[in-house]
């Protein structure tokens, strides 16, 4: 996610933090660096050089910031904070009207993604337990029914239509009655996308929006169009009133000039993003978060999150008794690789790491592409039982067996041998009481806000 800007905001901080107490020409020549980073990344001209002016401000404001030894880090901190504003300050949650069904209206252009998104939505609230229904409203099209009704089935989701013969909003008006019926807490409502925004698009909304008197109209952008997409907000909110926004395909190239822009231009807040096409891949929005991800400081609380929806409880607590028992084997380690990528794919999952974007460097494609995994995998399902209890039974001979077993070369097979022993040995290292003292001090003391004071 916005890789180029992270790395652009990591290189100027990283120069400033090299100074010790800094001048205001320090700082100004950082500004001026983060400001290009900024505008590179598309982001609008005014939303950048207010940003720059707030930093600027808020640095001087306080005489004694530039005398600090931690200059750096403050200035960091600073442009931290200013960029949680910019993103919208904290996350805004779905608005829940006050009858059943609160009435969700996707709106947006051509191909943003409003179809997918309303089924990751469905799939996103029912995971807290809150029953939905879809009503596919695009009547312009029977693929766009079929494709809700497709993605329906997947998330376990009603999907009412009427064909392509009765207009969007009498569709929408029965698809509400029909989640009134089944006593969903949800209703989603898929509109048609339009290539651009234009007159007949709008009326048509407008006729919906009357009709079913939505508690949620959701603007889907796609990320990758940049600073354009505060345009197209601004239509749609002046003619239908937009009360939030989905980012979508911010697992793309997207350089950031949408994210940045967007909120603090129209004053709409973003409630979500699509970090992918599986129907998983939609992330409420946490402008911190973010904040801290193109910062270069990952986002932590994000990947504790994903963990926790990904391990079952039991198999955690089996995990935790083999650590402390120094019992972990490889079956162990294929596990914990089958449960990593169950959270998505492994360079979304590194991504969140804090210094990654420093770390990319000296990581191969195959690293990110899963690719290595996936051999690690083939490799240890070669083994038997007994090898993988006791890897150092593999000589020679089993070894070549391996390989050929996994279309590898043996030297993969002693690569991951390495890799092994050295998580276990880790573990050992936290099974032992004095390890765990070890460690929880290195924790502790890593402990407290990311920048370090
Ligand atoms: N990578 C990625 N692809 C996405 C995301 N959201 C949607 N897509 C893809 O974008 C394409 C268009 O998605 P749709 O949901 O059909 O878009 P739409 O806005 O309903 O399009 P129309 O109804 O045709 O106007 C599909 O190929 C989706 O898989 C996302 O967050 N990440
Ligand atoms: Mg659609």
């Amino acid at each position: 996610m916005f890789e180029n800007l992270t790395e652009k905001m990591t290189g100027v901080f990283n120069l400033l933090g090299n100074k010790g107490r800094l001048t205001e020409k320090d700082v100004d020549e950082a500004l001026k660096q983060v400001r290009l980073a900024l505008l590179d990344a598309d982001v609008n001209f005014k939303v950048a050089r207010n940003f720059i002016g707030a930093v600027k401000e808020k640095v001087m404001e306080d005489g004694k910031i530039l005398q600090s030894l931690t200059a750096a880090q403050q200035v960091v901190k600073i442009t931290n904070d200013e960029l949680v504003k910019i993103l919208g300050g904290s996350s805004s949650p779905l608005n829940r009207g006050p009858n059943n069904p609160s009435v969700v209206l996707l709106v947006g252009l051509n191909g943003s993604g409003m179809t997918t998104t309303s089924a990751k939505l469905a799939k996103y609230l029912s995971g807290s337990d809150q029953s939905v229904s879809l009503v596919a409203a695009d009547v312009h099209r029977p693929a766009a029914i079929e494709q809700l009704r497709l993605l329906g089935s997947q998330v376990g989701c009603d999907v009412f239509d009427k064909g392509t013969t009765v207009s969007a909003e009498a569709v929408a008006k029965e698809g509400i009655e029909r989640g009134k019926a089944l006593g969903s807490a949800w209703t989603i409502v898929d509109t048609a996308g339009r290539f651009q925004v234009d007159g007949e698009l709008m009326e048509e909304l407008e006729e919906i929006h009357k009709s079913v008197e939505p508690d949620e109209v959701l603007l889907v952008v796609d990320a990758m169009t940049g600073q354009e997409a505060v345009n197209v907000a601004e239509e749609f909110h002046s003619r239908i009133g937009v009360t939030g926004l989905i980012l979508t395909k911010m697992d793309g190239d997207a350089r950031g000039g949408a994210a940045l822009s967007i909120t603090s231009m129209t004053g709409i807040p973003v409630k979500f993003i699509g970090v992918g096409e599986r129907v998983d891949a939609l992330d409420q929005f946490h402008p911190d978060r973010l904040a801290s991800r193109i910062l270069g400081m990952g986002d932590v609380l994000s990947l504790v999150e994903k963990a926790q929806q990904t391990f079952d409880e039991n198999q955690a607590a089996a995990l935790e008794e083999k650590i402390l028992q120094a019992t972990f084997d490889l079956d162990d380690f294929l596990e914990q690789m089958q449960a990593v990528k169950k959270m998505g794919p492994i360079g979304q999952v590194l991504e969140m790491l804090p210094g990654f974007s420093s770390m990319k460097g000296k990581l191969d494609s195959e690293d990110l592409d899963g690719s290595k995994m996936a051999k690690s995998e083939a490799i240890i399902r070669s083994m038997t039982k007994g090898e993988r209890q006791r890897p150092e039974l593999i000589g020679g001979s089993r070894r070549r067996r391996i390989a050929k077993g996994s279309g590898t070369a043996p030297q993969d097979v002693n690569q991951l041998l390495n890799q092994f022993k050295q998580v276990q040995k880790m573990m050992k290292q936290f099974s032992s009481p004095k390890g765990q003292e070890k460690m929880m001090r290195s924790m502790s003391q890593k402990k407290g806000n990311p920048f370090g004071f």
